[in-house]
């Protein structure tokens, strides 16, 4: 051994010598996954009350707020309805795709990164 860490031994108190083990606190694994908009875009042919109906539906909005969510995109273009992490967005906005569609409107969902 030499000087410098018989010095050491000396002078931690929890050394493994002294029938103590040396431990190191692990830093936290956890993380916030990242979170994704859906984001519904305007048409010129969704009927106004099917977009309403939508937001009930799918986002469990009031038809107070469904209405704000659905008079934004139609005078704006695009507003964010839902954040989630990105396997629930991409769901919702495929369900609302894929329903629209069977309903035979060309409403559509699109999910983009949040800000943090
Ligand atoms: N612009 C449509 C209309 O005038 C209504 C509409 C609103 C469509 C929102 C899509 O995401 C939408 N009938």
């Amino acid at each position: 051994m030499y000087k410098s860490q018989l010095s050491l031994t000396n002078q931690d108190p929890h050394h493994e010598e002294d029938g103590y083990t040396a431990v190191q606190e692990a830093q936290p694994a956890i993380r916030r996954p990242p979170l994704y908009n859906v984001v519904m875009l305007n048409d010129d042919y969704t009927p106004m009350e099917f977009v309403v109906e939508i937001l009930q539906q799918f986002f469990a909005k009031t038809p107070e707020q469904a209405t704000d969510i659905m008079l934004t995109v139609h005078t704006k273009g695009s507003a964010v309805c839902a954040v989630y992490t990105k396997d629930i967005a991409e769901t919702k906005a495929e369900i609302v795709n894929q329903y629209s569609k069977e309903c035979q409107h060309p409403l559509m969902c699109e999910i983009a990164p949040a800000e943090d």
